[in-house]
C-alpha cells in the first residue's frame, strides 16, 4: 500500500531520525518494528545531548559556577516539562530514576518495606511485565504479605471481573500496566483506579508502554504512582521517571542514601533533602534528563493525539494484513480500536525466534521471544510469540514489506 494522506507527516518526521536511513545490507533498507522493546531517536534528542557535553558539562546543584548553574537549570528545566507533559500537580512529584524498572522497585522497596504487613495482598495482573511482578514478589517475600493475579480473559484482555472479584480490603497495593506489551490492549486504569481507592489500596501504575503513544493525565488516571522509561519515548536509555502523590513520597523513606538525597547529614544520623531530591541519591543522569526534556518537546510538537491516530491507522492496517497470512495468529484482541500501536502473533509451525531472523534478513527488525511477560504467554500457552511495534515514523509500507518477509518465512519452513 502506498501512503495515505494521515494525521502526520510521516516523510517529514523520517527526516529527523538518522537511524532510519540506512540499509541493513547493500539493497535492504532497515524497517525497524521494534519500537515497543525501544524507539529511535530524533536529532533534537541526539543535538540536546550533545550540547549538554561540548558546552556546559558539569554535575548539577554543587557547583557556583557557570556550567554547574547551565547545567542545573536544563536538568530541572526537563523536569518541569515533564511535569506540564504527565500533568502532575508539582514538580515535586516527579522523580527521576534510571528506567521503569527501577521506578517500580523503588515503590516496592519504600513505600513497600513501610507499609506491607503479614496478611496484606498485593494485587497485580497476569498481563504485567516482569518489571510489575518480580518487585511485588520480591516485596511481599520480605514483609509477608501476598500476591493475587487478575487473570485474562480468552479474548486477550484483563478479565474485570477477576480483578474487582480480588479487591478487598486486606488489598493495600494494585499493580496494573497502563497498556500490555503483548497485547496492545489499553486498561480502564481510572475505573479500576477508583475501585481500588474505595478498598483503601493505592495504585502503581506502568506506564512504559502508553507514554510513548496516548496522552496521559497522571491525576486524571487516579494513579498514586506512575513509572515509565525515556527510551521507550524517543528519548536516552538510562533515564526513567516515577511520578508519585505528594504526601505518599513525603511519607516514604528514601530508597538509596548519599549525595544530593540528604539535607543534613552527622555521625549520629541525617536528615533528607525535600522532594524530589530525597529519592535521587548521588550524580544523576544530567545529559540523559536533558534529552527526555527534548523527547517531551518533540512529542508535544508534533501531538500525541496526531501519534495515536497514526498508530491506530498503521495497527488497523497490520491486522487486516496479518490476517491474510494463513497459520498467523495475532494475540489480543482482533479489533483495532481495542489496542494501541503493536500486534503480537505467531506463525504456525515456526518458531518466533525464526520468524525475527527471517525477518531479519529482509531488513525488518521485529522482536520475538517472551517480552518479559512469561506469565502471559504461559496463560496463553504458547512458549513465545513474535512482535511488531510501531511509532509515529512507521509506515504503511513498512507493514506490506513486514507480511512479505513472512511469506518468505512460510515459504521457508513450508508451511
Ligand atoms: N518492555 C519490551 O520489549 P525498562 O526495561 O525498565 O525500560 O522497561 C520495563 C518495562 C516495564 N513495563 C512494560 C509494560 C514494558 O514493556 C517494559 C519494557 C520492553 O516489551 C523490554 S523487555
Amino acid at each position: 500500500m502506498t501512503e495515505t494522506p494521515g494525521p502526520l507527516d510521516v516523510q517529514a518526521i523520517r527526516a529527523d531520525f538518522p537511524i532510519l536511513h540506512q540499509e541493513v545490507r547493500p539493497g535492504v533498507p532497515l524497517v525497524y518494528l521494534d519500537n515497543a522493546a525501544t524507539s529511535q531517536k530524533p536529532l533534537a534528542v541526539i543535538e540536546a545531548m550533545d550540547t549538554y557535553y561540548r558546552r556546559y558539562n558539569a554535575n548539577v546543584h554543587r557547583g557556583i559556577h557557570k556550567l554547574s548553574e547551565e547545567a542545573t537549570e536544563a536538568y530541572e528545566g526537563a523536569r518541569r516539562r515533564i511535569t506540564k507533559f504527565i500533568n502532575a500537580a508539582s514538580y515535586r512529584e516527579v522523580i527521576y530514576t534510571r528506567n521503569a524498572t527501577e521506578s517500580i522497585n523503588l515503590v516496592a522497596q519504600t513505600w513497600g518495606r513501610a507499609n506491607l504487613r503479614p496478611g496484606d495482598v498485593v494485587l497485580c495482573t497476569e498481563m504485567e511485565h516482569h518489571a510489575n511482578i518480580v518487585p511485588w514478589q520480591l516485596i511481599t517475600a520480605q514483609t509477608g504479605a501476598e500476591m493475587r493475579y487478575a487473570r485474562l480473559n480468552d479474548g486477550g484482555e484483563l478479565d474485570l471481573e477477576s480483578y474487582y472479584s480480588q479487591l478487598d480490603e486486606r488489598v493495600k497495593l494494585v499493580a496494573l500496566s497502563h497498556k500490555s506489551n503483548v497485547l496492545a490492549t489499553v486498561q480502564p486504569v481510572a475505573e479500576m483506579a477508583r475501585a481500588a481507592h474505595a478498598v483503601g489500596a493505592v495504585v502503581v501504575v506502568d506506564g512504559a508502554q502508553s507514554i510513548p503513544h496516548l496522552r496521559v493525565d497522571v491525576q486524571a488516571l487516579g494513579a498514586d504512582f506512575f513509572a515509565f522509561s525515556s527510551h521507550k519515548m524517543l528519548g536516552p536509555t538510562g533515564m526513567g521517571v516515577l511520578y508519585g502523590k505528594r504526601a505518599l513520597l513525603e511519607a516514604m523513606p528514601p530508597f538509596m542514601g548519599g549525595g544530593d538525597m540528604i539535607r543534613r547529614v552527622e555521625l549520629s544520623g541525617s536528615q533528607w533533602n525535600d522532594l524530589p531530591w530525597k529519592f535521587e541519591a548521588g550524580t544523576p543522569s544530567i545529559a540523559e534528563a536533558i534529552g527526555l526534556g527534548a523527547a517531551v518537546d518533540y512529542l508535544e510538537r508534533v501531538g500525541l493525539e496526531a501519534i495515536h491516530a497514526h498508530e491506530l491507522a498503521l495497527t488497523a492496517y497490520a491486522l487486516e494484513r496479518l490476517a491474510e497470512v494463513p497459520g498467523v495468529n495475532v494475540l489480543g484482541p482482533s479489533d483495532p480500536a481495542r489496542r494501541v500501536g503493536l500486534a503480537a502473533f505467531t506463525l504456525e509451525g515456526v518458531h518466533p525466534h525464526d520468524i525475527a531472523e527471517i525477518c531479519n534478513h529482509y531488513g525488518v527488525a521485529i522482536r520475538a521471544g517472551h517480552h518479559c511477560a512469561m506469565p502471559l504467554h504461559q496463560r496463553y500457552n504458547i512458549p513465545a510469540s513474535a512482535r511488531a511495534s510501531f511509532y509515529l515514523y512507521n509506515t504503511f509500507d513498512e507493514i506490506d514489506i513486514l507480511v512479505s518477509a513472512l511469506y518468505r518465512v512460510k515459504e521457508t519452513f513450508s508451511v
